[in-house]
């Protein structure tokens, strides 16, 4: 692939997140999605170039902003839309939602919504890979908070011990103006220092540069699959989206109950503190779409016309998307058992 097919690839697939998260919101506020919406916005780099790196056979454990995690493995918009709106055409047939679903066919093999609990599911399918002798590598994609559960570390322990061919991508989007990344709620100063102690190879890359992010998922997920162990990379990025939509929406019917409720912004502010409603200016530096943009128009692998040819294309297929969920049927509520109970 020339730098050029790599580069328009790349910006394609973190355009259609980009896209699919807009179009997820909006269908979130008009009450088309229910449960929640959990957005990636600022963070598709990450998934991006990790995924580009993959074989057909690896599996992938997305974090709780699956649904990003996903397509840029490559599953089809409009299933996972319906998904997302309940519908019967969805990947698991309405019944997941964002937090509860799979796409078996592209190796994604579970989005749970118990923070963490991607990470040993991930060491076991490395494990399994490894008994099986599939030549499979397993991703599992996390954020910096998940980091503060026990199975993490238990999973990073077997996995070093066993040296097990796994993948784990941590995102750090804690606020990196912090004199720590994880200052708020960890000790350690990054997630790849907690990696490190159980033996594990780790680095920590901007995980705003897709460029980056992909050759260094390249070079680790290569070492893996030589029998090297598990890798451990570090992904920093900036926090561009909020908690989740229903979240929000919680906190904001609890400010107003308890009669202090001023604005969305004061609201946001006292209850995760660092996080605006509109992320700082230079936060947008960060902006990965806007940094490949950049990359590409200065190393003249494309011109403007071409990316608006791309982001045309995929406002379309996103279009097409919203429409195919919105004309599926609803799930038959006698079908509600299948797939719940063994054997129905
Ligand atoms: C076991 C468990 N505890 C708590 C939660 C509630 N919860 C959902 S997301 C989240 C924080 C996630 O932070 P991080 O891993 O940094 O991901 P980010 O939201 O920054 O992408 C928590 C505590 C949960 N889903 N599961
Ligand atoms: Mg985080």
């Amino acid at each position: 692939m020339t730098d050029r097919e790599l580069a328009l690839a790349l910006y394609r697939r973190m355009y259609l997140l980009r896209t699919f998260d807009q179009a997820g919101a909006a269908a979130y506020g008009r009450k088309e999605i229910h449960g929640t919406y959990r957005g990636s916005r600022g963070q598709e780099a990450i998934p991006v170039g990790v995924c580009a790196a993959l074989n057909d056979g690896d599996f992938v454990f997305p974090s709780l902003r699956g649904v990003g995690d996903s397509l840029a493995r490559g599953t089809d918009p409009r299933l996972l839309m319906a998904e997302l709106f309940g519908k019967r055409t969805g990947l698991v047939g309405g019944r997941g939602g964002s937090l509860h679903f799979a796409d078996v066919a592209h190796g994604v093999l579970g989005v749970f919504a118990v923070l963490t609990a991607n990470v040993p599911l991930a060491t076991g399918a490395a494990l399994a890979a490894r008994v099986a002798n599939t030549g499979a590598t397993a991703v599992a994609f996390f954020g910096d908070r998940a980091t503060n559960e026990g199975v993490f570390h238990e999973s990073l322990n077997t996995a070093a011990l066993l040296k097990l061919p796994v993948l784990y991508v941590g995102i750090n989007n804690a606020p990196q103006d912090a004199d720590t990344s994880l200052g708020e709620h960890t000790a350690a100063e990054s997630m790849a220092a907690l990696a490190s102690v159980h033996g594990i190879a780790a680095e920590t890359v901007d995980g705003t540069d897709v460029l980056t992010v992909h050759a260094r998922a390249a070079a680790a997920v290569d070492l893996i699959r030589k029998g090297g162990g598990p890798i451990f990379l570090e992904c920093r990025c900036f926090p561009l989206d909020e908690p989740s939509r229903a979240e929000m929406d919680a906190w904001k019917e609890e400010m107003r109950r308890a009669g202090q409720y001023t604005s969305m912004l004061a609201f946001k502010k006292s209850k995760i503190g660092t996080v605006d409603l509109e992320p700082p200016a230079h936060w947008l530096l960060g902006d990965p779409l806007r940094k490949l943009e950049q990359h590409v128009l200065s190393h003249e692998l494309a011109a403007e016309t071409d990316l608006a040819a791309i982001r045309a294309d995929v406002q379309r297929e996103i279009e097409r998307a919203v429409a195919f969920a919105r004309d599926s049927a609803e799930p038959d509520a006698s079908s509600a058992a299948v797939g719940v109970f063994a054997g129905v």
